[in-house]
């Protein structure tokens, strides 16, 4: 039994399965009298109403373990960030040279968040950091429970930058406090420059765009300049790096934001 959160041995990766659908309970025999209507619409209420207490204790529960991630980060001089995206934008290509441009100077440790395989657990694991997977199974992004039981794996008195790979998803992680310090997006050029729009959620919970990719610009329409306004209208705060994980294109920047925003 963990004192802190009170899950049991076993249950360190139980899957918040929060509904996000609508229990429809249509019964085909379709009765025209108003009394079963009006039962019907009352039982459909009820339903929804139980939906959105329990998406409010989910989170309720997640702020309240993020709260503890945050404290015992704070204890341990630990600057934690969180990267958020959709799949494939460059999240473990970005850590993989980070990592090693920066290891000498830092010691760092990643948690990688994906419904399954350890794939980049193993591309992590290739740079010399320790890393540790958590397969969330059908869950779609992180919580503060998983990342409190996947910090177990690192020695924590004597780390000063923990790194954390969220699934790839624009929309879930936004709602998922970790008890991190920032929130960094990643966007790639090749998703569109109007993704800060139509997920603004993700944008504008983050400090830190990363728009990467941009080795690829010169193949495609991608509006540097649009994209960037729209990040800046539903996160006016946002602070943005083009780069390109693969050519190391604009890395220097990123890395002074990792220096002066405290990793130290
Ligand atoms: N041209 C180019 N390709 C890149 C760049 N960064 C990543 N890629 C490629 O994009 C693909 C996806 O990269 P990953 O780093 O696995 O992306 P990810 O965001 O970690 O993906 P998930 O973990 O599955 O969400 C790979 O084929 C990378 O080689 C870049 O800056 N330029
Ligand atoms: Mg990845």
């Amino acid at each position: 039994m963990c004192t802190t959160c009170g899950c049991g041995p076993h249950d360190h990766h139980h899957h918040h399965d929060h509904n996000h659908g609508h229990t429809h309970t249509h019964d085909h025999h379709h009765d025209h009298h108003d009394h079963s209507h009006d039962h019907h619409q009352q039982k459909e209420k009820k339903n929804s109403r139980t939906i959105i207490a329990i998406e409010e204790d989910i989170l309720a529960k997640n702020n309240r373990l993020a709260g503890f991630n945050r404290a015992l980060f704070k204890e341990k001089g630990i600057f934690v960030l969180n990267l958020v995206s959709s799949p494939g934008s460059g999240k473990t290509t970005l850590l993989e040279r980070t990592l090693r441009d920066l290891s000498g100077s830092f010691r760092c440790a990643v948690i990688e968040g994906d419904q399954q395989t350890d794939n980049d657990a193993r591309r992590i694991a290739a740079t010399g950091v320790p890393v540790k997977q958590i397969n969330t199974g059908a869950g779609c992004h992180l919580d503060a429970h998983m990342v409190m039981h996947g910090t177990e794996a690192f020695d924590l008195d004597h780390l000063d930058l923990l790194l954390i790979e969220n699934v790839g998803n624009l929309v879930c992680p936004a709602a998922f406090d970790l008890g991190e310090h920032h929130k960094v997006a990643v966007l790639s050029v090749t998703e569109g420059e109007d993704k800060p729009l139509k997920y603004p959620q993700m944008f504008h919970n983050s400090t830190v765009m990363l728009l990467n990719k941009i080795d690829l610009l010169p193949h495609l329409d991608f509006d540097v300049e649009t994209c960037l306004e729209y990040a800046r209208r539903v996160s006016p705060g946002i602070t943005i790096f083009p780069v390109s994980a693969k050519t190391g294109q604009g890395m220097e920047e990123w890395y002074r934001w990792l220096r002066e925003g405290g990793a130290r």
